[in-house]
């Protein structure tokens, strides 16, 4: 530790401490210094009825969600479900939305979301859509922003952790996700001692731009290392990406010790623009492989999943120039490039200097060919003709950079727990805040683009300890809201998180508030189990598949009265919601169904599989409190041994027709073959 930092620690430690003493009779902490301005409260303070100025977008990490807060007050908006089921909406438990967790391993009801990246038009937010990656089992998500709802995932082949994903290219052609973990390429049964021989890397380009088409258009073969995050270049750098790694030790155990031998490791700088020409001139190889590719369709709002069975795999070695490497100090994590596209920025963890490469030396670097040696056919550029500058002394463990847009960079710094603002150009430090604790990303609105919001940041901290009352050995991960409109950060707000974020994007409210669809139009509700009025409702046998087409409105089902169906029989109860109002939800539950309830968002039809285990009478019920007779909104379902007579019928009981319906029994036999299930 150098004298100054330690000096600084000791500073706020004291400072600290002192605070503590003076305060110890509050219930708060007594050794936490709360570090706000007496204007705090006002500027975040959101009265009732008003909204916030931006939707920003937290990634769940484990959790493997999106959740999304109203800045600055910091209120939780919504949990867009992704790659996680969700039994509050059904979201992977429904028939219609089941196949969107499909993958080449089978149905995967989890996954660890991290990055969330809005689309963008000319590198800043289009307002249109929000990606996010699958760390675990590689996939990149796309989520439409005018419903706050997943409609497309894709997997990435060929990846074993997609963690550098899915940063964008500016024009939003393409999203990225390179592999964290170096795996054989295709997968095979090696010796694990064979990594230095048989471990590669890919970096994918997804087609990001065309609604429902989705797909890996190449892969880069890669250097058995472990690629960690990426950014794409901008401005004089677009047509750039440029992608931390780590391990080029190409250890494959104890890598807390074994991957941390080199003092440098790369930033790769992949030429994008050049590798999508070589790709066109067929200098990639087309292999085989299979991957899952799942949308919802707009118009029936029911997932499909397809399999696509091969993908282009191009081999720098093939293609000159469409890749660099560039030494950077030292297991570097996070790589961001400023809104001039000129400074690449690199957050070594175990780094004592926040290293900042040039673009303009990078490609001077290339014609002069300053390099060290070649990997793989790689060229390894040389760092001092590649460095633009490094910041000095900035706190321990730099991990990720976000921009302001008015020449100043921050820096969350985990080990040190602080925010580290400095200039670019000069890299002096200029401020620095305290965080509690323990910071990973951190995010401004539009940091990483070409015109950053530079009003508000937000860090996202790994551990919470004692910043709220206690609630056992888990506590909520913790986010702070700083005030960064003027020369000093101020600390604003702490709000708790679901899941552990990683990093979060956020835009203006204003850009999506008047976008957003209220309900879905029952004329164009093209589930081919949808109805439209009662007298359509109707139950229907095919061996032992029974489907019962079923409305809801408030506040009854129709219908609600079913017979006939027998142990051993699959249930499929089909749901319209027709009303045709905003935010008037119905749900529907029936004892003993073991998957979730459905909601059933107005003009949708959502789709239950239940399979009864015992004879008898079970209920059903309206699960959302859609009005003041809500919990008169319930039916029954007899279950019938197996071989009974009991005729298979679906009627409105005799209290709904007193209240005016008019369903006839009704046994009918079309629709009863479309299965969706898995
Ligand atoms: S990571 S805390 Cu998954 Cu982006 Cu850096
Ligand atoms: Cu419908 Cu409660």
């Amino acid at each position: 530790m150098n004298a100054s930092l330690k000096k600084y620690l000791l500073v706020t430690i004291t400072a600290g401490l002192i605070f503590g003493l003076l305060f110890a009779c509050h219930t708060t902490n007594p050794n936490v210094r709360t570090a706000v301005t007496s204007d705090a409260a006002s500027k975040v303070y959101i009265a009732p009825g008003q909204y916030d100025e931006y939707y920003a977008f937290l990634s769940g990490g484990f959790s493997g969600q999106i959740s999304v807060y109203g800045i600055p007050s910091g209120r939780l908006l919504k949990v867009i479900p992704v790659f996680s089921q969700n039994p509050e909406n059904a979201w992977g438990y429904s028939e219609e939305t089941k196949p969107m967790l499909l993958t080449s391993h089978g149905f995967v009801p989890w996954d660890d979301s991290h990055h969330p990246e809005l689309s963008q038009t000319d590198g800043t937010p289009n307002g249109k859509w929000i990606f996010i990656n699958a760390n675990n089992t590689p996939r990149i998500a796309r989520i439409e922003l005018t419903r706050f709802e997943t409609e497309e995932i894709v997997e990435i082949p060929n990846a074993a952790g997609g963690h550098a994903a899915p940063f964008t290219t500016p024009d939003g052609r393409f999203v990225v996700s390179a592999t964290r973990f170096s795996v054989p390429i295709p997968n095979a049964d090696v010796a694990i001692s064979d990594y230095k021989k048989s471990f590669k890397g890919t970096i994918s380009f997804v087609t990001a731009d065309v609604p429902g088409k989705m797909e890996v258009a190449f892969q880069i073969l890669m250097p058995g290392y472990d690629y960690d995050l990426g950014h794409a270049g901008k401005g004089p750098s677009d047509g750039w990406f440029f992608f931390t790694s780590y391990n080029s030790e190409q250890a494959y155990t104890k890598l807390e010790a074994n991957a941390s031998q080199n003092d440098k490791d790369y930033v790769a700088a992949v030429n994008w623009r050049k590798a999508e020409s070589c790709v066109a001139a067929g200098k990639a190889k087309i292999t085989p492989t299979s991957y899952k590719h799942n949308s919802i369709d707009s118009a029936s709002r029911v997932a499909k999943s397809e399999t696509i069975t091969s993908v282009k795999v191009l081999d720098p070695r093939d293609c000159d120039g469409v890749v660099y490497f560039l030494p950077t100090p030292k297991s570097p994590h996070g790589v961001d490039v400023d809104p001039t596209g000129q400074y690449i920025v690199a957050g070594g963890k175990l780094a004592t200097v926040i290293p900042v490469h040039s673009f303009s030396k990078l490609e001077k670097a290339i014609a002069d060919k300053a390099f060290d040696t070649t990997i793989d056919g790689i060229p390894v550029l040389k760092y001092d003709a590649v460095v633009a500058g490094e910041v000095k002394n900035p706190g321990l463990g730099p991990l990720h950079t976000e921009f302001d847009g008015k020449g100043y960079a921050y820096t969350s710094m985990f080990i040190s727990s602080e925010v580290v603002k400095w200039k670019l150009g000069t890299w002096e430090i200029v401020d620095r805040i305290p965080t509690y604790y323990s910071i990973g990303h951190l995010m401004i609105p539009g940091g990483d683009t070409k015109q950053p919001w530079g009003k508000y940041l937000i860090a996202m901290n790994k551990i919470t300890k004692d910043r709220y009352l206690p609630t056992g050995p888990e506590l909520f991960q913790s986010a702070q809201l700083i005030d960064i409109s003027g020369d000093k950060m101020k600390l604003l707000l702490d709000f708790p998180t679901i899941g552990e974020p990683h990093y979060a994007q956020a835009l203006p409210a204003s850009m999506i508030k008047d976008k957003q669809v209220k309900f879905y139009s029952l004329a164009n509700n093209g589930n081919p189990y949808k109805i439209m009025k009662e007298s359509e409702g109707g139950i229907a046998r095919v061996g032992k598949r029974v489907d019962v087409k079923m409305l809801a409105i408030r506040s009854h089902f129709a219908p609600d009265n079913i017979e006939g169906v027998q142990l051993g029989d699959t249930v499929y109860f089909h749901v319209t919601n027709i009303e045709q109002d905003w935010d008037i939800l119905h749900g529907f539950a029936v004892l003993g169904n073991n998957n979730s309830e459905l909601i059933i968002a107005p003009g949708e039809t959502r789709s239950l599989r239940w399979v009864p285990t015992r004879i008898g009478i079970y209920p059903f019920y309206c699960t959302d409190f859609c009005s003041a007779l809500h919990q008169e909104m319930q039916g029954y379902i007899r279950v019938s041994p197996a071989g009974s007579n009991v005729p298979l019928i679906a009627k409105l009981s005799d209290r709904a027709l007193t209240q005016g319906g008019r369903l006839e029994q009704t046994t009918r036999s079309e629709h009863a073959t479309h299965d969706h299930s898995r």
